[in-house]
């Protein structure tokens, strides 16, 4: 009889530290903290339809847009799970203006976090997958309680990027820059276990693509021509594409990631950056796309390349198996060379 070993989310995290002996240990801090949280937020997005959490708090963060009461919950979780840890310079939330400072009563740390509490979040009365999604930078300021300038930096420099899905089970991807791992809940133990090691998007990859098609009238024509050509309705594709798109980035992502495909936020006439933040959900996906084997960018240049200048730009994004971003560019790139209205 062979027995499986069953790793950890806390072992693999300890055996990868061992790769580095000049680590000091406080990413590995991080990411044990961030598990933590996670486990926390996925006890209360489970039972969200059981107890009266449901339904908007009754005001509008930064974007204008209703929040709810378990994006504030996780928030808050995060926050109080890293506060008082030593890890950390500062963090920002997809839902604060600012960064968000480490209390005085506290010590600090060489790294800022940023993270989405819970994106999707408009899906959660409907019992469809949400997440969280962050970003580990390390500090360049000499404030030792960081500063914006700490948290705007491209995704290149990051140090570690991630996400939770809180889907049929509640699952843990991360990279470090040494491979893309995923580790599912097992709520009866309450560990995460390593269910998804070494994660590769598959090449070629599933035919899907992945947009909100409601956009299309307010798209380039370049990004029509695009979509029509993945229908197989223009052009020489005898081979349709399937489309899926949950309206969850971080489950539209995670399908991307174990089946293949290309997923999509562009600018359009209305938003010309589309409406996904760079630094809070297009980064950290993206370096776990690119250390998966695939590409991410906003249709002329790589995410990860990009200089941020804010802490809440937007960004057009174009991310999955590499061979379908390189299509894209080709539709992209060529309607820049159109005149307007082309
Ligand atoms: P949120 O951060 O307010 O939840 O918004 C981000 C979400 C993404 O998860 C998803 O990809 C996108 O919004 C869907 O937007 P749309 O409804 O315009 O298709
Ligand atoms: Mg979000």
């Amino acid at each position: 009889m062979t027995s499986r070993s069953v790793v950890t989310v806390e072992r693999h995290i300890t055996d990868q530290e061992r790769l580095h002996p000049e680590a000091t240990g406080a990413l590995s801090d991080i990411l044990r903290h961030m598990a933590l949280s996670a486990k926390i937020i996925a006890r209360e997005v489970n039972k969200a339809g059981l107890v009266d959490i449901l339904g908007a708090v009754g005001r509008e963060n930064i974007h204008g847009e209703q929040v709810k009461k378990l994006d504030e919950f996780a928030d808050d979780v995060i926050f109080a799970a890293f506060d008082h840890t030593g890890l950390l310079c500062c963090m920002a939330s997809e839902e604060s203006e600012g960064i968000r400072e480490i209390p005085e009563r506290f010590p600090t740390g060489k790294y800022a976090l940023l993270y989405d509490p819970l994106d999707g979040s408009s899906n959660i009365d409907a019992n469809v997958s949400i997440g969280t999604i962050f970003s580990v930078l390390l500090k360049r300021s000499d404030n030792p309680r960081g500063t914006e300038a700490d948290c705007i930096q491209k995704g290149r420099d990051q140090i570690a990027a991630g996400y939770v899905v809180y889907g049929s089970s509640t699952m843990m991807v991360y990279t470090t820059g040494n491979g893309v791992h995923g580790f599912t809940l097992d709520p009866s133990i309450g560990e995460f276990l390593l269910s998804h090691p070494d994660i590769k998007i598959p090449t070629p990859g599933k035919r899907i693509y992945s947009v909100n098609e409601g956009n299309y009238g307010r798209w380039s024509p370049g990004q029509r021509r695009l979509v029509r050509y993945l229908k197989g309705a223009d052009g020489d594709n005898d081979k349709p594409f399937s489309t899926r798109y949950i309206g969850s980035m971080v489950s539209d992502l995670h399908r991307t990631l174990l089946y293949g495909g290309l997923f999509m936020y562009p600018g359009d006439a209305k938003a010309p950056k589309g409406k996904l933040r760079l630094l809070y959900e297009c980064n950290p996906m993206a370096m776990l796309v690119e250390h998966a084997g695939g590409r991410a960018t906003d249709g002329k240049r790589d995410l990860l390349d990009i200089e941020p200048t804010s802490l809440h730009q937007l960004s057009p994004i174009y991310i999955g198996t590499k061979d379908y971003v390189d299509l894209a560019h080709r539709f992209v790139e060529e309607e820049a060379a159109e005149p307007v209205g082309a």
